[in-house]
């Protein structure tokens, strides 16, 4: 690369991810296939439309690329209509709300700080602003309460349920969450970023046929580029005559927010990085690997709660930890900063009912699997929750932390993924 500006940076996050230990829940690595697509030629080109209807020539290639997507896509959620174009996880929220409602009309979701996303009604996003957004929120127990959720929304009658987190560590009752929406008369909405990778590796339940429309990110657990997927049943009718809001029509109406609604030219290389990785998705070992992802969070959960820290709803059924650090006597912007000295980037986040603010909160979120795509397993885990409690424990004393963070384990890179990390010791004397 010329711009030698550029490839330092580029190359010291490389070096960054390399050397420590990567533990945002959200955040993953991809192979080298995935980049090879996202750094293609297919970024050159304009294709406003959709494969077959474009507004632009010479598009036979890329129509063929959004094909296999969608096609990828349809065969491994197992679901009729997938729309690939929305740029990542908010346009895709934001393309639900436009197709199936009016502004002003009420919409439900979880509230952030209890674990929710700023697209399910926060008061600032969007969906706060333009939208009448009434938030539920978890039980005291962390765990999300479906008798309130129902009680709140037989009260407001929204016209969108949205369910989905960004911090919750246990699996969703899809069924009862479709029997809220019913009994209200709502259309339901599966935000399932986080977990979407565990619902095509078969470790957690699938909203496909019961939610009337499923979202996802493609870079979360499913390990692809930035980006997201729209999901229904049914099939998108034809174009140019007004579209009732009918959950039939959900396709028809999802197609229509993205572009002409809300979109220009589809990101096409983006497009072909997310087929790469559907295709790495429906291979056998993405299984083993989705399982993995759960047994290590379950692996360090243990650790960790054996060490006194307190899990939000005592554990975790998926990739994530949520972590309460009060009984620690260290806040959550502590934590991520003393675990960031050792090299173990993790992020500060609030916990249901947390007395602090978002910005300085009593926790920390963190989860598995950026590890487990590096081939770390259980016996791993006990060393990953030893060396955070580490952390933790000497976050006063900054040299520790800095022979922690020197220490950090360059943990082997399967083939696949393309790198130079070569497996080394954990073992770390802290004199
Ligand atoms: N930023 C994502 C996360 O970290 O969960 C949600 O969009």
């Amino acid at each position: 690369m010329k711009d030698v500006a550029i490839a330092k940076l580029i190359e010291q996050e490389t070096v960054r991810q390399r050397d420590g230990l990567e533990m945002i829940p959200s955040e993953n690595h991809t192979s080298g296939d995935v980049m090879a697509a996202l750094g293609s030629r297919l970024t050159d080109k304009y294709s406003e439309g959709y494969p077959g209807m474009r507004y632009y020539g010479g598009c036979e290639y890329v129509d063929a690329v959004e094909n296999l997507a969608r096609d990828r896509a349809k065969a491994l959620f197992g679901v009729d209509h997938v729309n690939v174009q929305a740029y990542s996880g908010s346009p895709a929220n934001q393309a639900v709300y436009f197709a199936l409602c009016d502004p002003g009309d009420t919409v439900m979701g979880l509230a952030l700080y209890y674990g929710g996303h700023m697209t399910h009604g926060l008061k600032v996003n969007f969906s706060g602003t333009l939208y009448n957004s009434v938030q539920y929120q978890t039980g005291k127990d962390g765990y999300l309460d479906y008798e309130a959720i129902g009680t709140l929304a037989m009260a407001n009658k929204p016209k969108l349920l949205v369910v989905g987190a960004t911090a919750y560590p246990r699996v969703y009752d899809w069924q009862k969450l479709r029997d809220i929406a019913d009994g209200c008369g709502a259309f339901l909405l599966a935000d399932i970023s986080h977990i979407a990778g565990l619902v095509v590796g078969g470790q957690h339940p699938s909203p496909i046929g019961i939610a009337d429309v499923v979202t996802t990110t493609t870079h979360k657990t499913l390990r692809g580029p930035r980006g997201a997927l729209i999901m229904a049943n049914g099939n998108p009718s034809t174009p140019l005559k007004k579209v009732e809001r009918t959950r039939e029509n959900i396709p028809t109406l999802i197609d229509r927010a993205i572009i002409p609604g809300l979109q220009g030219g589809p990101h096409n290389h983006q497009t072909a990085a997310i087929a790469v990785a559907l295709h790495e998705a429906s291979q056998p070992a993405f299984k083993d690997y989705a399982a993995q992802i759960v047994k290590n969070a379950q692996r360090l959960a243990t650790r960790l709660d054996a060490k006194g820290y307190q899990l939000v709803t005592g554990g975790t059924d998926n990739h994530l930890l949520l972590i309460d650090m009060t009984n620690k006597d260290v806040t959550g912007k502590e934590a991520e900063n003393a675990l960031g000295a050792a090299g173990i980037t993790v992020n500060k986040n609030t916990v249901p009912f947390d007395p602090r603010p978002p910005f300085d909160p009593s926790g920390i979120r963190l989860g598995t699997p950026a590890l487990t795509t590096r081939g770390l397993k259980e016996s791993e885990m006990d060393l990953v929750a030893d060396w955070i409690d580490a952390a933790i424990t000497h976050r006063g004393d900054a040299k520790k932390l800095q022979m922690l963070q020197s220490a950090a384990p360059h943990f082997h890179l399967e083939s696949r993924w393309q790198g130079t990390f070569t497996r080394a010791s954990f073992e770390i004397d802290l004199g």
